[in-house]
């Protein structure tokens, strides 16, 4: 039996206006635990009555009370507390995360640190909003530009990584002043809910941060429905995120979307090889591939490529695929049967359409396996771009190798994907780094390394990939306004 504060027996609550509360219908749903289909507790399944609920608690809360009277340097107190109770709790954060979606816990607790580190960067950032003040014709004219927070803000976040994306949303909000609505994935609730306790003891005021948790078609859809939200970020799957955006767009709701990709990781012969090989390995099967950046399509200079994609599978054969609460556990299980069978469907289409899996290649079964959803690495040589394996994200730990000859082959194939996450170059030649950076259609450029991330370099995608960024000064702008102010001097 699994053991955890949080997981105490009783049904998880919304918080709404600074109450812990039951959905209005009564409604509750199950979450169980990924790696051994056991039952973890049961959540309260929010409707349109609780996201309006929440809305309006929202918009009280950014009009009303004491929350438009804090200082950026309340805010970035606020921020700094936060930040310190979940370097506190950060063990408690870990467990839940991957008891509930199976990443493992070497992962969940670095994640965490990163978090920490996070809202200590919003926190400085709360006293770094600054207008303009112009020059403009008429020198009896006085002209500045205010940064204003743009207000009611919802976001619908996804299950692969529940803390990260709360904690990525909730940053910049209360370092600009704006106030949230949060709907987490129904597959991962709890460490929202938990973010949500922290922040009532932090003393984020009420109605600042709200959690409705519930599913996509119920919850999701009333709140990215909602007129009275200014500002709705979306981070999932590109058909959800077309939907909401046909929503937000008759609503005129300021919309920001993440939705994953298919990155491509390109290397040249001339790359430090075994460096290249190990972080492809990472790279594309990290939480099992549940990554949004994961760089699923290795494109491989032909004269090492067979050589290359041995080595990958050699390294990815080393991993350790298991319970993501035993500490050795470098591959935890998929997060749910659906998400199983969406990586089973693509390998027997990868197999029929021609592609040879040189590890991995089926999902696991026997002890330790069967009553989770687990799926080993698995490294595909023979595929070809137009494989739907090669085509569409998978979420889940296949990696394509792809051979080339030339540079401009590979820009051109690498960018023949509607999507435009991330992509990785590894090469020694400085020269070439600096050609392909430019040329790749991707919102990240990683050379010699992958998935790098730091919270003062925005992140996020061209194409289908989404709009709006993430992290970064970039982030902020995105909850402000840019207001003109002009004062006739005469
Ligand atoms: O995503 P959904 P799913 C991709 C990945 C994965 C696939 C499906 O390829 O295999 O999406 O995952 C909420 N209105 N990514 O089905 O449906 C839902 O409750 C409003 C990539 O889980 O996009 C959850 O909170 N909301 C991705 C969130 O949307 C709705 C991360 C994401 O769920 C809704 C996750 C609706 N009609 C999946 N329907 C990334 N970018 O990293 C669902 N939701």
């Amino acid at each position: 039996m699994t053991t955890h504060p949080f997981l105490d027996g009783k049904s998880k609550a919304l918080f709404i206006g600074g109450r812990w509360q039951d959905a209005v219908a009564g409604a509750t749903f199950e979450t169980r635990n990924p790696a051994n289909g056991q039952l973890l507790t049961t959540i309260a399944r929010g409707g349109a009555t609780d996201v309006d609920a929440a809305v309006t608690a929202a918009r009280a809360a950014f009009e009303t009370g004491a929350w438009p009277r804090f200082s950026p340097s309340e805010r970035q107190g606020l921020l700094l507390r936060l930040a310190g109770l979940l370097e506190r709790d950060a063990e408690d954060f870990a467990r839940i995360d991957t008891l509930e979606m199976g990443s493992p816990i070497r992962h969940t607790r670095g994640s965490v640190a990163l978090l920490v580190d996070l809202l200590r960067y919003y926190a400085g950032m709360a006293r770094g909003i600054e207008g303009v003040t112009a020059q403009t014709a008429d020198p009896a004219m006085f002209a500045c530009t205010l940064r204003e927070p743009v207000g009611v803000c919802g976001a619908i976040i996804p299950w692969n990584g529940p803390l990260w994306a709360s904690v990525l949303k909730l940053g910049p909000v209360l370092a600009t002043g704006c106030t949230l609505v949060l709907k987490p994935a129904e597959d991962a609730s709890l460490a929202p809910l938990m973010l949500a306790r922290l922040a009532e003891e932090a003393g984020v005021p009420p109605g600042v941060f709200n959690v409705v948790t519930g599913f996509g078609t119920e919850a999701g859809a009333a709140l990215a429905a909602h007129p009275g939200l200014d500002k709705l970020a979306f981070t999932g799957s590109d058909a959800t995120g077309r939907a909401i955006a046909a929503i937000a767009g008759a609503n005129l709701t300021r919309l920001s979307l993440e939705l994953g990709g298919k990155s491509p990781n390109i290397v040249f012969a001339d790359a430090d090889l075994e460096a290249a090989a190990r972080t492809a390995v990472i790279a594309a099967f990290a939480n099992s591939g549940q990554v949004c950046s994961a760089g699923t399509r290795l494109f491989v200079e032909q004269s090492v490529h067979r050589e290359f994609a041995e080595q990958v599978a050699r390294v990815a054969a080393t991993l350790r695929i298991g319970d993501g609460m035993d500490p050795a556990t470098d591959l935890g299980p998929l997060v749910s049967a659906r998400q199983l069978d969406r990586v089973d469907r693509h390998m027997d289409d990868a197999r029929a359409a021609g592609a040879t899996a040189i590890s991995g290649g089926a999902r696991l079964t026997g002890a330790g396996y069967d009553q989770g959803f687990f799926f080993p690495p698995t490294v595909l040589v023979d595929a070809q771009d137009d494989m739907r394996a090669v085509r569409e994200e998978i979420f889940g730990p296949i990696l394509a190798t792809l051979p080339f000859t030339s540079e401009d082959e590979v820009i051109t194939r690498a960018n023949a994907t509607p999507f435009g996450l991330g992509a990785g170059i590894w090469t020694r030649d400085v020269g070439r780094a600096h050609r392909l950076g430019r040329r790749l259609r991707a919102g990240s450029v990683w050379v010699n390394c992958y998935n790098a991330i730091d919270p003062a370099m925005p992140s996020g995608g061209m194409k289908a990939s989404g709009y709006g960024r993430e992290y970064g000064r970039a982030h902020l702008d995105e909850h402000l306004e840019n207001k003109s102010l002009w004062i006739s001097t005469r």
